[in-house]
């Protein structure tokens, strides 16, 4: 007779679990993904420049290109600067990292050393030279794979830390970059997991939906109960 009934059971079970990721999330947005990138966008050091704005402010955060010189020869890349930058490697030369590539689940966070600093200006996230792959988005197997990416960049003077979900693919003559998720922490100095989504409810609206919902769900199971008492023995 104390049996919960299974509506009630669910409503506060899925209550409990959502007020669980709101809080973990709640500061998580997401951000206006820029336009694929697909050749012909213009070849060689001549390519045209796409601009990303990451939180929609009107100031560009990073910036892409791809440079196509031939079938055997081409850079996938990202424009980074001291403040807007991301997880890299060395390169060939020092105003230029090997971008790093991640999967879902990692902690982006301040204090990484692997961010890259101000005299850095290129972020490679993949390229071709001379029958090798570089870049974290086509070396190791990562060419045409969902990847993320690691960055960081500035909102009014804040430092904030997001993620880039993308994937670089490069096909004899036609190379390109698909933009497929993106999201920043709006709580400056704050990391943020790679794949990490937004709840889409604010976190006061969602408790107190919650507390309506549990209150519903209990009275809804009551009604039932003696509906069920005061009808069922006549059938
Ligand atoms: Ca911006």
């Amino acid at each position: 007779m104390t049996k919960t009934s299974p509506s009630l059971r669910v409503g506060l079970a899925g209550a409990a679990a959502l007020a669980a990721s709101s809080s973990a999330y709640a500061d998580i947005v997401m951000a206006t993904l820029p336009p694929n990138i697909s050749t012909p966008v213009g070849t060689g050091a001549g390519a045209s420049v796409l601009n990303w704005d990451v939180n929609g402010d009107a100031v560009t955060d990073f910036q892409f290109t791809f440079r196509y010189y031939s079938a055997t020869s081409w850079q996938a890349l990202m424009g980074v600067n001291a403040t807007n930058n991301a997880l890299g490697t060395p390169a060939f030369t020092p105003s230029a990292l090997y971008a790093r590539s991640y999967g879902s689940g990692v902690s982006i966070a301040p204090g990484n050393p692997a961010f890259s600093g101000s005299s850095v200006t290129v972020m490679i996230l993949g390229s071709l030279y001379a029958g090798n792959l570089y870049g974290g988005f086509a070396s190791g197997g990562n060419l045409g794979q969902s990847r993320f990416l690691g960055f960081r960049f500035n909102i009014a003077g804040q430092t904030h830390y997001g993620y880039l979900e993308a994937r670089v693919n490069a096909n004899g003559s036609v190379g390109t970059i698909d933009f497929l998720s993106a999201a920043f922490n709006s709580t400056p100095n704050t990391g943020i997991l790679t794949g990490a989504t937004a709840a889409v409810p604010e976190p006061g609206t969602t408790l107190a939906a919650l507390a309506a919902g549990g209150l519903v769900a209990l009275q809804v199971a009551r009604r039932r109960k003696q509906t069920t008492a005061a009808t069922e023995p006549a059938a």
